[in-house]
């Protein structure tokens, strides 16, 4: 991490995202890590695939052509097995159309789900994913306020929604995929000071 003359922070890596929570929760997590991470803020395209691996690949590729530094984003989705997985690949759309409301009014007996974070570090040279899940399951109802599908999804072995844990930074997907890239970029970082 670089200071220019006191004012703008120029940081070795960013966050490609239009979400700033996902950015909050990233830079809490990764300089748990002691990695410093900024946030480079502009909308991805998206593009419509079952492979969240692909589009992340494509959302890293469109970071990089407009960030033009070292940099990750991260693609979610979130898999309910009573929906044959949906809305998956198509989480953010869902979110945005039906919302938390419209998926509680889809499920019935069985509410098991998993969230899946896709990592993809993208640099002149590289381009790395890293993956993790977290299975748990939808609530009856709205819990806590959260953003995004917080409020309804119960991670394994809780019984309260991300909304209400205060240690969903330690426990979610999104810690699980970052502590991969982690390990990662930071072993690179050191075979470059060498
Ligand atoms: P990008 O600009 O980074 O793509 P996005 O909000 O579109 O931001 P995703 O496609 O990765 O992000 O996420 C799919 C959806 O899942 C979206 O509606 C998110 O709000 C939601 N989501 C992702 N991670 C979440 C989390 O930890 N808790 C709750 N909702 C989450």
């Amino acid at each position: 991490m670089k200071v220019v003359a006191g004012m703008q922070q120029l940081f070795d890596i960013y966050f490609v995202s239009s979400n700033k929570h996902k950015f909050q929760e990233v830079k809490k997590i990764l300089n748990s890590f002691g990695i410093q991470i900024g946030f480079f803020k502009s909308e991805l395209e998206e593009i419509q695939s079952n492979s969240l691996k692909d589009i992340a690949i494509k959302k890293a590729q469109d970071a990089f052509s407009k960030c033009k530094k070292p940099l990750i984003i991260e693609d979610d989705g979130l898999f309910i097995d009573s929906l044959l997985g949906f809305p998956g690949p198509y989480s953010s759309y869902v979110f945005k159309t039906i919302g938390n409301g419209g998926i509680l009014n889809l499920l019935k007996n069985n509410r098991r789900a998993k969230f899946v974070s896709i990592i993809t570090f993208c640099d002149k040279h590289t381009l790395q994913s890293f993956d993790a899940k977290i299975s748990g399951s939808i609530s009856k109802s709205l819990k806590g306020k959260g953003w995004g599908y917080d409020p309804i999804f119960i991670p394994e072995n809780y019984s309260q929604t991300f909304a209400q844990l205060s240690n969903k930074n330690q426990v979610s997907h999104r810690y699980k995929a970052l502590k991969k890239f982690s390990k990662w970029y930071l072993r690179m970082q050191e075979s470059n000071d060498q």
